[in-house]
């Protein structure tokens, strides 16, 4: 796909340095106004050390490349597909139809309806081609990704230790500020 100027193609490209792995994770959405959502997706599987690329694929305006992208996702040794869409949001539930790769969908907050209709759009297949959905909004694509990261850590050490060390910090983090009335000591 031809580069797009603010949304990185892969998570771990910089110019100069060893090629980045093949991506174990797809991020895609149905536009580049969804990107101030998914980007917490990317920053949290870059965080967690798993290769992905990041693509802009519309299941309205791009139908083509989403069955592309959907039909050679598996070959090209994707193991799971985050999908963001607002609104009318089919881009999930259409990647599914066309990959047996978990699709894991993310409900942008649109804003007519704040992303109910997005979630509702998501989370309603039919019986035989799921969707895992997550929460509306930021915290739906950075869950998304920590489930990705999740369904890789069995045949990926690496990845599952990035996680488990996560966690440890998260639950770190609440035990050292148990007192909402003091400052926040220490770091995430
Ligand atoms: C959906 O329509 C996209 O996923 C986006 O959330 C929404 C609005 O898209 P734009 O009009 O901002 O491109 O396809």
């Amino acid at each position: 796909a031809p580069a797009q100027p603010g949304i990185p193609q892969s998570g771990s490209a910089t110019p100069g340095s060893t090629p980045p792995a093949a991506p174990l994770v797809g991020i895609v959405m149905g536009s580049r106004s969804d990107w101030e959502t998914m980007q917490h997706a990317a920053a949290r599987l870059e965080s967690l050390g798993v290769p992905h690329e990041v693509r802009v694929v519309s299941a309205h305006r791009t139908p083509d490349v989403l069955f592309d992208y959907a039909a050679s996702a598996a070959q090209r040794g994707l193991r799971a597909i985050i999908a963001g869409a607002g609104g009318a949001a089919h881009l999930p539930g259409m990647l599914a139809s066309k990959t047996a790769v978990p699709v894991l969908g993310v409900p942008v907050q649109s804003k007519a309806l704040n992303g109910m209709d997005s979630l509702l759009s998501i989370v309603q297949m039919p019986a035989g081609i799921p969707v895992a959905t997550f929460a509306i909004g930021n915290a739906g694509a950075a869950n998304a990704a920590l489930f990705a990261a999740a369904l890789l850590a069995p045949e990926h050490a690496a990845i599952g230790q990035a996680l488990a060390a996560f966690r440890t910090r998260q639950t770190d983090d609440v035990l050292a500020n148990d007192d909402p009335r003091l400052p926040v000591s220490g770091s995430a």
